[in-house]
């Protein structure tokens, strides 16, 4: 950590340069956290460094007030460390122009969305924080947080309810239009982010409503984009580096891998920074890019966390150095993944797998599996089940994809006193409390994966009615629990040996699979 005298990071550092002239804010960010400060911000800081344009970024966290104390402390600045096994580099973004907390100034994040000079709402605010049932994939109307704000006026609680709520006081005050970025990793997620928006304004009083979706229809556009970078959690190493090296105290450096990819519908009806400059791309595909991102990179990321984290690793570098691990990743992207996706015509599927695990690599990034792994609940609804209902459609039971769902059920939801280990048990899930009941009330692993996936829907109402699919997660959870990792991938992988259980009778024992 830095020594107390190490001089904190702000505006009268030596060596960090104020723009002459400062942007005015133009952009507010929802989920002002890592990935943002990592990814979007450091575009926009690109793109007005070069074309200039008042495109600063007000962010704002939902409760947390970490990140926007230390920000605010800070004069708005912090340092993104760029890691690989080569060495470090630091470059200190310019571009936000103040920082607060939602849940702190309610009125205050009506008023900046509501404000003319604001022209972009974006978001990073994780799958889990689009409200949406997982079951339906439709505003999750059973949240007692969309329950307060479809009634509440003030201070909404939710990321859908906030943006709605300045949409009505743009409508009430000036009526300038606005562009919504999502820039999470949700299957077409500029469809899916306007269709909660509506539904959520569909849901209040019926003249409200009628007003509200009449001017989102006319005066909102919502563009899908593909985003990419791996963004660990800082630790104190990172804190450490940064006063090593900068000679500053930073409360809240972002480290991030060198590769970073931002691919964006070019639909922004109120203008945009030129992000290109920085170098995203406006494309016509970003459907096939978030397909090909959201399936093979985070897809497969999924399998490399749980079987990781199973076979007792921290990091997903430690993880995808296992060579079954690494295999089983493999077969997942290519043979179950892939050819659900549309290939955009600019990319190389060969390259584009041998760089995935070059990343997954980068162990001086020590990105863990229970990082990864946290928010399954949300995040498999939006990997697993297309390609696993394309395959089954063409009479195959995907077999790793069944092994993702099972890895995860072990890891969150463990059956009659298995462990799965520190690096599972330290993985947050907003639905952990129900899946640890449903294993309470199961005695094998079919049980489990009936309950979960045929009654409660986790991966849609779709991939719910169909047996194979559940069969076979349930019988994995089985050989999971029994004869651990190594063996489930060779049963998934058709590799079983003769010492695998009898799957007709499942025996479960209390301790921890071995490898
Ligand atoms: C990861 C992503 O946590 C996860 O589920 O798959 O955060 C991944 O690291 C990023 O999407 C990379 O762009």
């Amino acid at each position: 950590m830095a020594t107390p005298s190490t001089p904190p990071l702000t505006a009268k550092t030596p060596g960090i340069l104020r723009r002459t002239t400062a942007p005015a804010p133009g952009i507010v960010h929802l989920g002002f956290g890592n990935f943002h400060r990592a990814h979007q911000a450091v575009y926009t800081d690109k793109a007005v460094a070069a074309q200039g344009g008042d495109w600063g970024i007000i962010g704002v966290s939902s409760r947390s007030s970490r990140i926007t104390d230390a920000m605010q402390e800070q004069d708005m600045l912090y340092t993104v460390v760029e890691i690989s096994p080569e060495g470090s580099s630091f470059s200190v973004p310019r571009v936000h122009t103040d920082a607060f907390t939602a849940a702190h100034q309610p009125e205050k994040l009506r008023e900046a969305i509501g404000a003319a000079s604001t022209r972009i709402v974006s978001l990073t605010v994780t799958e889990n924080g689009y409200t949406y049932s997982p079951a339906t994939g439709s505003l999750n109307l059973t949240d007692p947080n969309v329950q307060h704000d479809l009634v509440h006026r003030e201070a909404p609680r939710t990321s859908i309810g906030q943006m709605v709520r300045g949409l009505q006081e743009r409508a009430r005050t000036h009526s300038e239009p606005i562009t919504i970025l999502s820039c999470d990793n949700l299957a077409d997620n500029g469809h899916h982010t306007q269709r909660l928006v509506r539904e959520f304004a569909s849901r209040l009083p019926a003249a409200e409503a009628t007003e509200t979706l009449a001017w989102i229809d006319t005066h909102v556009t919502f563009p899908s984009s593909m985003v990419d970078r791996i963004v660990p959690a800082t630790t104190d190493h990172y804190r450490r580096l940064v006063a090593e090296h900068r000679g500053y105290r930073d409360l809240v450096p972002v480290p991030a891998e060198p590769f970073s990819m931002w691919i964006v519908e070019d639909n922004f009806i109120a203008g945009r920074p030129a992000w290109e400059v920085g170098g995203a791309v406006f494309s016509n595909e970003v459907a096939g890019y978030e397909q090909l991102k959201v399936r093979l990179l985070n897809g497969t990321h999924s399998l490399i966390a749980y079987l990781g984290a199973l076979s007792g690793a921290a990091t997903i570098p430690d993880s995808v150095t296992i060579p079954a691990i690494e295999a089983a990743a493999r077969s997942v992207l290519r043979e179950e993944y892939l050819p659900s996706v549309s290939v955009p015509s600019s990319v190389d599927v060969n390259a584009y797998e041998e760089q995935l695990f070059s990343r997954w690599r980068n162990s001086a990034l020590g990105h863990r599996t229970s990082q990864v792994g946290s928010d399954g609940s949300v995040k498999l609804r939006q990997r697993i089940p297309l390609p696993a209902l394309q395959m089954l459609d063409d009479g195959r039971v995907p077999q790793l994809l069944a092994l993702t769902t099972a890895a995860y059920l072990s890891c969150i939801a463990p059956i009659n006193g298995f462990r799965p280990g520190v690096h599972a048990d330290a993985m947050e899930d907003p639905a952990r409390k129900l899946l640890s009941r449903l294993a309470n009330e199961s005695r094998s692993g079919h049980e489990l994966a009936h309950k979960v996936l045929a009654e409660h829907h986790l991966l849609g109402e779709e991939l719910a009615e169909r047996a194979e699919f559940t069969n076979r997660t349930g019988e994995l959870i089985d050989v999971l629990h029994t004869h651990g990792p190594l063996a489930a991938i060779a049963e998934a992988s058709g590799k079983a040996g003769p010492s695998l259980p009898n799957l007709q009778t499942p025996s479960l024992q209390t301790a921890q699979g071995t490898l």
